[in-house]
C-alpha cells in the first residue's frame, strides 16, 4: 500500500474528573489524532498517547507533532508498505520518540486491517471475543473517599482495582482498603515514587495480598527493581521502565519484573507490543494492557491488542464514560460486568464520530504526497 495523505488533529478534551498520580494531576487532555489515507482511499486512525507535560515519559503532544510532521511523515508518504510490521523498521533510524512512532504506526495497522477486510485484532493474531478490564483509580483526598470510589466501581462491575500510591499515601491507605474489601483483586501503582531506601515500607505491603506493585522505583531502572523483588513478596510489574522488546528481555533476565504492563505508545507501536507479548508468553511472564487516559481511538487499539493470548490479566482500558462526557468514536467503549466485547467491524471496529471530534479539534494539519 502507498500512503497518500495524512491528517493530524490537535485535540483538547476535558476529563469528567481530575486524575491524580504521584507525579501530577490530569484534567485537560491535549493530544493528537492521526488519519492516514492510501492510494485506494482506505483510511486508518491512530492516537498519540503523549501528555501535555513530560511527566510520565519525556514526550509531549508538541514534541510528537514535531517528530511526526518533520520526520515520520516524510519517511512514509508515497512509500510502498507491504505490511505494518515494516513501519517500525522504516522509523528505526530515528531514536526513541516512541509515542510519536506508535501513533503513526497504529493508523497504518488500522488501514492495513481495513484493506485486508480483517478486524485489527485478527490482523494482530488475537482471538479473544471479549477482554477483561479493571480500573485505575487516582489519588483521593482521604482513605474514606477512596473506599467510596472503589465501592462505586465495584457496583459498576469492575473486578480489579488499581490504586495509585505515593509516599504518605500508601500502607495505611491500602490497609483500610483491604479491610473494607477483603477479597477484591487489588494492586498499587507508584509511578516511580520510591527508592531502595523505602524497602522497609514497601515490604509492609506484603500482608495485603496485592496482585502486584507497578513501577515502584525509578522510571528508567531495571537494576534496583531486581533487588527490591528479592526483598518483597508482592510481584513487581514494570510500566515506565519497559520502552522496548530489549528492555523487556533484560528486565526479565535480571528478575526485575514478574509481570509486564504493555502500553502501545510507550514501546513504540503494535509491532513492538506483539514482540514483547510473544517473548513474555515464552518466558511465562503474564502481560496486561496499560492505559494513558486515551480517547476512543487509542482505547480501540488497546482493545485489539488485548485479544492476544498472553494478555491474561485485566487491563486499564475502562469505559469511555469513565473519562469523557462524549467520546470521539461510535459506539463508545463500554465495559459491562468488567468485560469489553471486541468489535467485529474491520480495522479498529469503531467509527470516528466526526461531530464530537470536530467539537474538540483545536487545529487540523494536512499532508499530501
Ligand atoms: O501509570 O498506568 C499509569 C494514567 C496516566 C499516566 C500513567 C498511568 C495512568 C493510569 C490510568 O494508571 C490508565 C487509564 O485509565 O487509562
Ligand atoms: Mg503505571
Amino acid at each position: 500500500m502507498l500512503i497518500k495523505e495524512v491528517n493530524i488533529r490537535k485535540m483538547k478534551m476535558t476529563m469528567k474528573s481530575p486524575f491524580a498520580t504521584s507525579f501530577g494531576t490530569f484534567q485537560d487532555k491535549e493530544f493528537l489524532l492521526l488519519e492516514v489515507t492510501d492510494e485506494l482511499g482506505n483510511t486508518g486512525w491512530g492516537e498519540s498517547t503523549a501528555f501535555h507535560s513530560p511527566w510520565y515519559t519525556e514526550e509531549t503532544f508538541e514534541t510528537n507533532l514535531h517528530i511526526i510532521r518533520d520526520f515520520l511523515i516524510p519517511l512514509l508518504l508515497n512509500k510502498e508498505i507491504h505490511h505494518p510490521d515494516k513501519v517500525s523498521e522504516i522509523f528505526s533510524p530515528l531514536r526513541k520518540n516512541n509515542m510519536a512512532k506508535a501513533a503513526v504506526e497504529g493508523a497504518i495497522w488500522d488501514l492495513y486491517a481495513k484493506r485486508k477486510k480483517l478486524t485489527l485484532a485478527e490482523a494482530l493474531g488475537g482471538t479473544a471475543e471479549k477482554i477483561e478490564v479493571g480500573i485505575s483509580i487516582g489519588i483521593q483526598q482521604s482513605k474514606e473517599q477512596l473506599i467510596e470510589v472503589v465501592r462505586g466501581y465495584i457496583a459498576e462491575g469492575y473486578k480489579r482495582m488499581k490504586v495509585k500510591i505515593k509516599p504518605g499515601y500508601d500502607v495505611e491507605v491500602i490497609r483500610s482498603l483491604r479491610e473494607a474489601f477483603p477479597t477484591v483483586p487489588l494492586m498499587a501503582d507508584a509511578n516511580s515514587a520510591y527508592t531502595l531506601n523505602d524497602i522497609g515500607l514497601l515490604k509492609q505491603l506484603d500482608e495485603f495480598n496485592l496482585m502486584m506493585i507497578e513501577q515502584p522505583l525509578a522510571s528508567d531502572d531495571i537494576v534496583d527493581h531486581a533487588k527490591l523483588q528479592k526483598a518483597i513478596k508482592t510481584p513487581v510489574c514494570l510500566d515506565e521502565s519497559i520502552t522496548s522488546f530489549e528492555d523487556a528481555r533484560k528486565a526479565i533476565e535480571l528478575g526485575s519484573t514478574q509481570i509486564i504492563n504493555v502500553k502501545i505508545g510507550r514501546v513504540g507501536g503494535l509491532t513492538e507490543s506483539k514482540k514483547i507479548h510473544d517473548y513474555c508468553m515464552e518466558k511465562g511472564i503474564p502481560v496486561w494492557c496499560g492505559g494513558m487516559l486515551e480517547a476512543g481511538i487509542g482505547r480501540a487499539h488497546n482493545v485489539a491488542l488485548t485479544t492476544l493470548p498472553n494478555f491474561t490479566l485485566p487491563g486499564d482500558t475502562a469505559s469511555s464514560s469513565r473519562y469523557w462526557e462524549e467520546d470521539v468514536i461510535t459506539p463508545e467503549v463500554v465495559a459491562e460486568d468488567g468485560f469489553i466485547t471486541v468489535p467485529t467491524g474491520y480495522g479498529i471496529g469503531y467509527e470516528p464520530n466526526f461531530e464530537v471530534m470536530d467539537r474538540y479539534t483545536v487545529e487540523k494539519i494536512h499532508f499530501k504526497a
